[in-house]
């Protein structure tokens, strides 16, 4: 559906959502999820906010400094199912919610404010505070729309299929689910895609994360035919696209490393340090290269490499191709920022003429951070040098001839393995185990393999000729998963939740089928 509608759609039957192998274990897995709210809660749900999560097929570590990425949603999900109730008068609306998997993730009830906002600890892991983060980005939307009214009370039953932690962005599906279904249950007859987007985007940044924009994006904008070019300025765009043909035809497997990495608990020495380096970075160049103040945009701390790129060719007055600029830039970083070893809090502070106090005040005080030295030099190389390899791939993947060759697909693999090398050395993101998968892999004939989301454990993609799936299915098994994850051979259920050929998913949709 190019161009499609731009507001959530509402569905009520699930082949609107589900390629039709799916149906018959997703419609058991729906029914049993309605089942079980009847159960505990006396009536049906008045309707289901659905979300899937993603898979990031390149631009890793670039959409917080504003640059193209291309992920697509892939078909695992988080429902929300939800029956709400008018708050009597003066009284706050409460919030029962629970999970399908209730032994992993307890039941949990609280309030909503009449005014102001629900608390959310970030230092409390609680699951439920994605649901929160849902509910404070929908209200604050609401009010910000001139509604006053009382939020209604909610009876909410969870249930998801997206591994935590696992790289496919269960969190961004969770809170866009769940700001969905607190929009729906307020009245919101027509949710608008990006708005929805950008409130689930800020909405996440309560647990501790400051991420950007790229798995809500993927997460709403899904299409069950086709991948997304997602930019985010001067507005949030997501264009659809289509593989090419092939001959051999390509599939993208997604294979997991069974490592998690629970970002929101090691935000502090991963991603959002990452943020911070790539923000300094841009603040830091800016003021060496004499460019005067940069000017503030989306990025979550206010400034990105992608701002300082257009600011250096709008003061010399030069418009080259997309592509020079950034290799351009992937030069001035090299030039500018010499310090390989990094850069201290305190050199920093002279450099832009200000205090350690005052840097960290501005830059590390909503998310705090660790860090002994700041990594300028390597994370702005990564980023000028990662948005140009999806610039090249997006050329590829849209251009391509009537019927690609395996050289083609080749061509396009280098890219996704250059992105590997790029968050391996560069960014340091990977892990041993995602290395592993990508090289096993590879030498299988996968013709392109990389991490796929924030990294330092979570999942691996890989672009390979239909004809070796096969081939790189078993040796991933024998030299992998035997010996780190055996569990992923004990049934043929695990195996698919192991390793799976990812197909393009819908994005997220209401469903009132009852
Ligand atoms: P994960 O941790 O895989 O959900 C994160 C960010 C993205 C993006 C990627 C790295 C969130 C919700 N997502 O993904 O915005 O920066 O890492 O490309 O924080
Ligand atoms: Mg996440």
């Amino acid at each position: 559906m190019a161009g499609s509608a731009v507001h959530v759609p509402e569905v009520t039957s699930l082949d609107e959502i589900y390629a039709p192998e799916a149906l018959l274990s997703q419609g058991k897995r729906w029914n049993d999820l309605a089942a079980e709210f009847e159960r505990l809660y006396g009536k049906t749900p008045d309707f289901i906010a659905r979300a899937p999560g993603r898979v990031n097929i390149i631009g890793e570590h670039i959409d917080y400094m504003l640059y193209e990425v291309m992920p697509m949603a892939v078909a695992i999900d988080l429902l929300v199912a939800v029956a709400a109730a008018p708050t009597p008068e003066g009284e706050e609306a409460t919030v029962e919610i629970a999970n399908l998997s209730a032994d992993k993730f307890p039941s949990k009830t609280f309030a909503i404010p009449r005014e102001g906002d629900v608390e959310i600890n970030s230092n409390d892991h609680h699951w439920t505070n994605y649901f929160k983060c849902g509910i404070r980005g929908a209200l604050q939307l609401l009010r910000s729309e001139g509604w006053n009214g009382n939020s209604v009370s909610m009876k909410v039953l969870v249930h998801g299929t997206i591994p935590s932690g696992g790289g496919l962005s269960s969190s961004a599906a969770f809170t866009c689910a769940s700001a969905l279904a607190v929009l729906t249950a307020n009245g919101q007859k027509e949710v608008e895609k990006s708005k929805l987007v950008n409130l689930a985007v800020v909405s996440e940044r309560f647990v501790g994360v400051n991420s950007g924009g790229m798995d809500q994006t993927a997460s709403v904008f899904g299409d069950k035919d086709s991948a997304l070019y997602v930019s985010f300025v001067p507005e949030l765009k997501a264009k659809q696209f289509s593989f090419p043909k092939s001959n051999p035809p390509l599939s993208f497997l997604i294979a997991q490393t069974y490592v998690t990495s629970e970002k929101k608990i090691t935000a502090p020495i991963h991603y959002n340090l990452r943020v911070v380096e790539t923000t300094l970075a841009a603040v830091v160049l800016a003021k060496k290269l004499e460019l005067g103040s940069l000017p503030g945009d989306n990025g979550p701390l206010g400034y990105s490499l992608s701002g300082l790129q257009k600011k250096y060719f709008e003061k010399r007055g030069t418009t080259p191709s997309v592509v020079q600029q950034l290799e351009t830039m992937v030069d001035v970083v090299k030039q500018t920022l010499t310090q390989e070893e990094g850069y201290t809090k305190e050199e920093i502070a002279g450099i832009l003429e200000t205090t350690p106090e005052a840097l960290t005040e501005r830059y590390m005080t909503r998310f705090p951070i660790r860090a002994e030295r700041f990594q300028l030099r390597s994370r702005a190389i990564h980023v000028y040098s990662e948005s140009l390899r999806v610039n090249k791939f997006a050329e590829l993947m849209m251009n391509a001839p009537e019927s690609a060759s395996l050289s083609y697909l080749e061509a396009m693999g280098q890219l996704m393995n250059e992105s590997q090398d790029s968050c391996r050395d560069l960014y340091n993101c990977s892990c041993p185990e995602l290395d592993l998968l990508c090289d096993v892999a590879r030498k299988a004939g996968s013709v392109g393999s990389r991490l796929t989301g924030a990294g330092w454990g979570g999942s691996s993609v890989h672009l390979i000729p239909e004809d070796k799936v096969p081939q790189v299915e078993a040796a991933l098994k024998e030299q992998y998963y035997k010996e780190k994850y055996p569990q992923a051979l004990e049934s043929d259920e695990a195996w698919r939740d192991a390793v799976v050929v990812s197909k393009p998913g819908q994005g997220a949709v209401v469903y009132r089928g009852f």
